[in-house]
């Protein structure tokens, strides 16, 4: 289902659209760090998984694991809009009795490869998904979210190291970079300085984007596939809130439903 850049390009804008109606639907939920991760999640998804979207439970497909939970809004709509499931559940997001929660709970049936929210344990337990393809010999990849508050985990540093050790070269992390997190920038609250000299220290192969340029996107995760010997880290320069300027770098919008006068600019400026 390879597609060009610019359908690329207007996929995430609808995922972008999809990730707004349904915070704003449920009242609750978090946009901001979906949204500068919809291009990358779209180019993963469209142009680089080998995933079969009649058969989440196929053996041998690629992993995505999304360790960063509270931004499933964007997950859910990706895997939607590929035909795991019907659409129409996206409305029932954080409603009581929906498979779709507030934060991904593991479910195969829905592509939800790892129950996340509790930030820090998706790189580790991806890990374990890409030893376990190793031992046996199967060659699917596997690919993480992180997100700069997220990696303020200690455990993601020493899973940084095991990838390296064990030569994980079936391993990619996909980091967001939007530089807020709950409460504030994150060169604030705690600042990471150079992702991209971290991982390259732990032994990884890095690449550095701009996140929202989906050539770059494309061009990153054909790159990692090619590396031999070594887990690869794409870190991907974002903006919160993408798309919408009254949304845009607030760390408001990490978990702040819209009100109705900014869902409307939101769904304007989006183009819908
Ligand atoms: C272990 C753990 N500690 C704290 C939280 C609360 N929490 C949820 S999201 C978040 C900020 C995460 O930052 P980032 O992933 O960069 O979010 P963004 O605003 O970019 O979406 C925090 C502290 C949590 N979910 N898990
Ligand atoms: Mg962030």
């Amino acid at each position: 289902m390879s597609k060009s850049i610019q359908e690329l390009q207007d996929i995430a804008n609808e995922v972008r659209v999809s990730i707004v109606k349904m915070v704003h639907t449920a009242n609750s939920g978090h946009m901001g760090g979906a949204m500068s991760f919809a291009d990358m999640l779209t180019a993963l998804f469209y142009n680089k998984l080998n995933y079969d979207p009649k058969n989440p439970k196929w053996e041998d497909r690629d992993r995505f694991v999304l360790s960063s939970g509270h931004m499933c809004a964007g997950l859910y709509t990706i895997l939607a809009k590929i035909g795991v499931f019907d659409e129409k559940e996206l409305w029932n997001f954080r409603q009581l009795g929906s498979p779709l929660q507030g934060h991904p709970k593991y479910n195969l049936d829905l592509g939800i490869e790892m129950s996340t929210g509790s930030l820090g344990q998706g790189l580790s337990v991806a890990n374990g998904m890409a030893l376990a393809a190793r031992v046996q010999n199967k060659k699917y990849r596997v690919y993480s979210l992180e997100t700069d508050g997220g990696s303020q985990e200690g455990m993601v540093w020493e899973a940084a190291m095991l990838a390296a050790h064990y030569k994980l070269d079936n391993r990619c992390v996909l980091f967001d970079y939007n530089n807020v997190q709950i409460d504030g920038f994150c060169s604030d609250v705690m600042d990471l300085g150079s992702v991209a000299d971290k991982f390259k220290a732990f032994g990884w192969h890095v690449i550095e984007i701009d996140g929202h340029d989906m050539q770059a996107c494309c061009d990153a995760l054909d790159e990692a596939e090619k590396v031999k010997g070594k887990p690869q880290a794409i870190i991907s320069k974002t903006t919160l809130g993408k798309g919408v300027s009254v949304f845009e770098n607030k760390s408001k919008f990490h978990g702040t439903p819209p009100t109705d006068e900014e869902f409307a600019i939101a769904m304007k400026e989006l183009g819908n």
